[in-house]
C-alpha cells in the first residue's frame, strides 16, 4: 500500500483556514481520496486538553518556553496516535496548522530562536515533514477584520498587530526558503478566487 500524503494548511488569524479546510476536503474526496482531517494544537484527547491550556486564560503569564513545549507535547501525541497511523494506512492527512505555525508564532511572534525549535522538531517528528503546505496569506488588518470582534478572544487573539506582522513575515520567509513545499495563496482575494487557486493546487497534488 502506498503511504498517504501529508498536507498542512497555514495562515494567520481570519485568513480563511476553517472555511477552506472543508473546501479542500470535499475537493479531494470528490476525486476519490480517502482523507483524515485534523488540527493543531489538538487532534487527540490529550492534544485537545493541551489546546485548552494554550488558548484559554486559566494560566496567565505562561512562559514562552512552556508554550513551545506544550505545542510539541500535543504534536508528539498527534503524530503517534493520528498522523503516522493514517499515513501508513494509505490515507491522506489534511492538518489545520502544524510546525510552520510554531516557527511563525513561537519563533517569529515570541522571539524563540529557530535553532531551538528545530531541535524539538527533529526530536518529535523524526523525518516526518508535510509533503505540501498551503499558506493562506492575508494582511494582518484584513484578517483581523474578517475574524471580527470575538466575544471571547483566545490568548493568541489578544496579541497586537505587531506580533501578527512578525508571524506573517516568518511564514513568508519560510515559503521563500522552501518553494517546493509551500504554495502561497493570496487569501485577500474574494473567496471564489481563493478557491479557484485551491482547485489548481488540488489538481497538482493528484497529478
Ligand atoms: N498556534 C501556535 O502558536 N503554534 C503552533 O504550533 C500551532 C498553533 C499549531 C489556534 O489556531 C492558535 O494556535 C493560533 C496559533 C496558535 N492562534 N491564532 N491566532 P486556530 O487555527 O485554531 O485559530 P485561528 O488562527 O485564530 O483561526 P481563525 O481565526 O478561526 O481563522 P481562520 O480559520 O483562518 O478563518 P475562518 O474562520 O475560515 O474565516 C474568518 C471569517 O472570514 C469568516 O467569517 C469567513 O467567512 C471569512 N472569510 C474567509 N475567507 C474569506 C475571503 N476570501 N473573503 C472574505 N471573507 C472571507
Amino acid at each position: 500500500m502506498n503511504r498517504g500524503r501529508f498536507i498542512t494548511l497555514e495562515g494567520s488569524e481570519g485568513a480563511g483556514k476553517s472555511t477552506n479546510m472543508d473546501y479542500i476536503q470535499q475537493s479531494l474526496q470528490a476525486r476519490g481520496v480517502d482523507i483524515v482531517m485534523t488540527r493543531e494544537p489538538g487532534g487527540t484527547s490529550i492534544g485537545e486538553d493541551i489546546r485548552e491550556l494554550l488558548l484559554g486564560h486559566k494560566h496567565t503569564g505562561m512562559s514562552d518556553d512552556t508554550e513551545l513545549l506544550l505545542m510539541f507535547a500535543a504534536r508528539a501525541e498527534h503524530i503517534h496516535k493520528v498522523i503516522e497511523p493514517a499515513l501508513q494506512r494509505g490515507q491522506w492527512v489534511l492538518c489545520d496548522r502544524f510546525t510552520d505555525a510554531t516557527y511563525a508564532y513561537q519563533g517569529g511572534g515570541r522571539g524563540i530562536a529557530a535553532e531551538r525549535i528545530a531541535i524539538l522538531e527533529n526530536w518529535t517528528q523524526g523525518l516526518l515533514r508535510p509533503d505540501l503546505t498551503i499558506y493562506l496569506d492575508v494582511p494582518v488588518e484584513t484578517g483581523r477584520q474578517r475574524a471580527g470582534d470575538r466575544s471571547d478572544p483566545d490568548r493568541f487573539e489578544k496579541e497586537q498587530n505587531d506580533f501578527f506582522n512578525k508571524v506573517r513575515q516568518t511564514y513568508l520567509h519560510r515559503g521563500e526558503q522552501e518553494p517546493d513545499r509551500f504554495r502561497l495563496v493570496d487569501a485577500s482575494m474574494a473567496l471564489e478566487q481563493v478557491q479557484a487557486r485551491l482547485d489548481e493546487i488540488v489538481l497538482e497534488l493528484l497529478d
